[in-house]
């Protein structure tokens, strides 16, 4: 699987891809990531890559031309209608559909490569979205001031479905499972038993497996309850 992510500030994503699973990933042959600069495939003298919005209004839009320059060379087409199979072109923005386990899972299976537009505060040209862009995508509804940091969660957040990339498949299979209708994890313990003066609840040491699964259950249930009871809807 390929990631080009398209930004205007590729030294955001400097050591990003150089950690974890993300590295073990691209070392093993299974993951490629790229950061480019948009002002590559900027014109002119001055290498502008944004503009002042049509109607009005703060700030700047970034320009049509650029975008597109950066697609078309990074894809081969200049329109959604001609990629290769397996090619998407996501832009990031907060207009977007919110990203789930299940999208990333979805993009995990469907997709070879990945082109990641990174939006800024002021926006983006429309007619990126209306000729390239094959999934819009947010990560959440607070607000960002571009979509770098955006870019770095769909990454991992695809990455670790890869398979291969994990140790060991089954903890995808598992998380997916925790985060798509079922509950949070239970609290986790190593030692010392005791930590200035908070012990370990008993249930967990004493081995009894029957005991130490009913004490997990109940706990995970509460944590839901307690954090996020739309998940018990
Ligand atoms: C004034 C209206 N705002 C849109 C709701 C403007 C605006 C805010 C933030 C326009 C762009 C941005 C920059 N954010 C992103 O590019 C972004 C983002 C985000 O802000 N939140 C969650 N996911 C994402 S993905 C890209």
């Amino acid at each position: 699987m390929r990631f080009d992510v398209v930004t205007i500030f590729p030294d955001f994503f400097r050591g990003a891809f150089e950690h974890g699973i993300i590295r073990r990933a691209q070392a093993a042959g299974l993951l490629e990531v790229r950061a480019h600069d948009l002002r590559g495939w900027a014109a002119g003298k001055h290498r502008q890559v944004d503009d002042r919005p049509f109607g009005g209004g703060d700030g700047m839009v970034l320009k049509p031309e650029p975008i597109f320059a950066a697609v078309e060379s990074l894809t081969g087409a200049g329109e959604r209608e001609a990629y290769p199979l397996g090619t998407r072109v996501v832009l990031l923005s907060p207009q977007g559909r919110v990203l789930t386990q299940a999208l990333a899972g979805e993009l995990a299976q469907a997709a070879a490569h990945v082109v990641l537009i990174c939006g800024r505060y002021e926006g983006v040209d429309e007619r990126v979205a209306e000729r390239l862009v094959t999934d819009e995508i947010s990560i959440g509804d607070y607000v960002l001031s571009g979509g770098e940091p955006a870019a770095v969660v769909l990454v991992d957040a695809v990455t670790r479905l890869i398979p291969g990339a994990l140790g060991s498949e089954t903890s995808a299979v598992n998380e997916s499972f925790a985060q798509e209708g079922g509950l949070l994890d239970y609290p986790h313990y190593t030692r010392p038993p005791e930590f200035r003066g908070m012990r370990v609840p008993e249930e967990l040491l004493t081995g009894h497996h029957a005991e130490i699964a009913r004490w997990r259950a109940e706990r995970a249930l509460e944590k839901t309850e307690r954090n996020r009871p739309d998940l018990l809807k």
